[in-house]
């Protein structure tokens, strides 16, 4: 067999372990490995203007496909540029591989020409971070980062430089076997034991669910159904369970709604499914936690807990329900029902007056509509600011949609680069980013992306000329708002210079054929709303020093808040609820 370089070695192996694209921009130290991926049949090269975009879209499609995305960076300020993108996709537990092309080999350690040391550089948004810096170091290292990576959940970094890509392999790697799937996890029998006596032992058990549910919906409802259980989520845990539930209160945290706060302090047991939920403070500090997570490490990290369970979500309740008995007693999964729905309704008509001619256009009623349009199989990518607030209240799951953000990172900029990457799995799947103005302004370079490549993203653009998160965010703690305003632009004119389809509406009547036809254009489009700055949405347990602050700034602003489609869910639930 011909000689293979180290680098045509690395584009193969990253092929067999599925990756389709290496997302990057070129540069000297990496141009032995681009070649290799110029000449490979099963692999593309996705040129972006940034390399945290390209870092964002390998750990989109990662999220989205469940395979190991891929990106790319060359020497110094390439591997800089990646790094918030991947600290996102670290955080999202998206398996993606990064490679940093290294300076000179024989120059590092000498503060070289655009010297960092990637190794360490890397260290913090990845599970392995190491420095290939002899060829027989191949295969065995890239199949290391792989694994790391798909078997983590997570970033894995290899670092190498061009002229050690560009050497003959030591060693054939095309017969390594490498893993693609994860395992199955089932807990022990003694923590299964335990939990279906802790949870025989309540009451009162509510469920509170994340990420971690993903592919357990049936069991999360067949759980709930038999211990009559009320079931709250986390912003990751919105796809995966509000739809088609029953038992739903909503969501926690800082932008929540309803009543899954209340659920979860009312319970006498509260079951932390796959949720790594942050807020310590929306947690209960006298009611029985039990956490069931894949990831043993965050066992415990939020709360003091009564039982640790680690495995998957699924295994774990596939194991448990059998040994509980039912229950029931419904009355609290009732009153928490009742009490949902009564949060929904005090707050559905929140945007609904006047809506269709308030101007600047309403952003709620934007996302409702957007609901409306969206394809049943439609991904949505969701900026960090106001659009996650509206993405969580607005828009409806239904286990074929997708919902993705910088949930758990939270970077501002996400929305448009994580399309990038959701587009290109599937051209043909209806692809929305909703983009403040900030955030899509801050890697707006990567528009020309959407045209290169002719990705037909549909990006709905929240045109408030303001960092209204944080505007928000200074309201209420007492500060004057101050650094929060842009000048007014015109992003339509600014996406039609890019070659792609840009549309300017002002008046609220317009918005919902502009939503129509943007969605059904041909090719990208650029859908630009000149929106409020000034709508608000306040988390349902906000502090009274919150408050304060809020209240000395400026009396004008309201609390506000729709709640879109789920008031329908709320309604029919409470329909479910037997009648004496
Ligand atoms: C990279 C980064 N910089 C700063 C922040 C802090 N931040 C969070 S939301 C936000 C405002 C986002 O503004 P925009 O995209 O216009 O959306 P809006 O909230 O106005 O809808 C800022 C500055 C952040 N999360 N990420």
């Amino acid at each position: 067999m011909a000689k293979q370089s180290v680098a045509e070695q690395f584009v193969d192996i990253l092929a067999r372990a599925g990756v389709e694209r290496l997302y990057g921009v070129v540069g000297d130290s990496l141009n032995p490995v681009t070649d290799a991926v110029r000449r490979h049949p099963a692999i593309e090269w996705v040129q972006v203007r940034h390399e945290e975009v390209g870092a964002f879209a390998a750990g989109a499609e990662a999220q989205l496909t469940g395979r190991l995305g891929a990106c790319a960076g060359s020497c110094g300020p390439g591997h800089l540029h990646l790094i918030n993108g991947l600290f996102d996709a670290h955080r999202s537990m998206a398996p993606v591989l990064a490679l940093a092309a290294h300076i000179p080999s024989a120059e590092i350690g000498t503060s070289y020409f655009q010297e960092t040391h990637p190794e360490r550089l890397f260290a913090e948004c990845s599970h392995y971070s190491e420095l290939i810096s002899h060829p027989e170091q191949m295969p065995r290292i890239l199949q290391t980062a792989i694994q790391h990576a798909i078997g983590l959940g997570g970033v894995a970094v290899v670092s190498m430089s061009g002229d050690i890509a560009g050497q003959d392999t030591a060693q054939p790697g095309a017969e390594v076997a490498i893993l693609t799937r994860r395992p199955v996890v089932r807990p022990a029998e003694a923590e299964v034991a335990e939990l279906a006596r802790l949870v025989d032992e309540a009451e009162r058990v509510t469920l509170f669910c994340g990420s971690g549910t993903a592919d357990a919906h049936q069991e999360v409802m067949a759980f709930a159904e038999r211990v009559k259980a009320p079931v709250g989520h986390a912003l990751r845990g919105k796809e995966w369970i509000q739809y088609d539930n029953p038992f739903d209160v909503g969501m926690s945290g800082l932008i929540g709604y309803g009543a899954a706060y209340e659920a979860m302090h009312e319970a006498d047991l509260l079951i932390l499914l796959g949720t790594d939920f942050p807020y310590t403070a929306f947690l209960p500090e006298d009611v029985r936690v039990v956490q069931v997570d894949i990831r043993a490490e965050n066992l415990g990290r939020r709360c003091r807990l009564d039982l640790a369970v680690w495995g998957d979500v699924r295994e774990t309740l596939l194991a448990v329900a059998p040994q509980v008995r039912e229950k029931s007693d419904r009355r609290f999964l009732d009153r928490m029902l009742q009490k949902h729905a009564a949060a929904l309704e005090g707050v559905v008509t929140a945007y609904t007056r006047d809506v269709e001619r308030h101007r600047p256009i309403h952003p709620e009623y934007v996302t409702s509509l957007l609901d409306d349009e969206a394809a049943d199989d439609a991904v949505f990518t969701v900026d960090t600011g106001m659009c996650t607030v509206w993405a969580a209240r607005y828009l409806s799951p239904n286990g074929r949609r997708r919902l993705l953000g910088s949930f758990s990172h939270g970077s501002m900029a996400n929305a448009m680069p994580q399309a990038i990457g959701a587009q290109l799995t599937d051209r043909g799947r209806q692809v929305i980013s909703l983009s403040g103005d900030g955030g899509l302004s801050m890697l707006m370079g990567d528009l020309l992306t959407l045209t290169q490549y002719d990705l037909p993203v549909k990006i709905v653009l929240f045109n408030n000329s303001a960092l209204g998160m944080v505007d928000l965010e200074m309201m209420v703690a007492g500060f004057p708002p101050y650094g929060t305003t842009y000048p007014h632009t015109d992003y339509a004119a600014i996406a039609r210079a890019a070659g792609i389809h840009g549309v300017r509406v002002d008046d609220p009547r317009d918005v919902r054929d502009a939503l129509r036809q943007t969605l059904d254009h041909d090719g990208p489009a650029l859908l630009d709303l000149v929106t409020d700055p000034n709508a608000l949405s306040m988390p349902p347990h906000i502090t009274g020093q919150q408050l304060a602050g809020f209240a000395t700034t400026t009396s004008k602003l309201v609390l506000s808040g729709g709640v879109g489609r789920m008031i329908q869910l709320a309604r029919s639930n409470l329909r479910n609820i037997p009648r004496p």
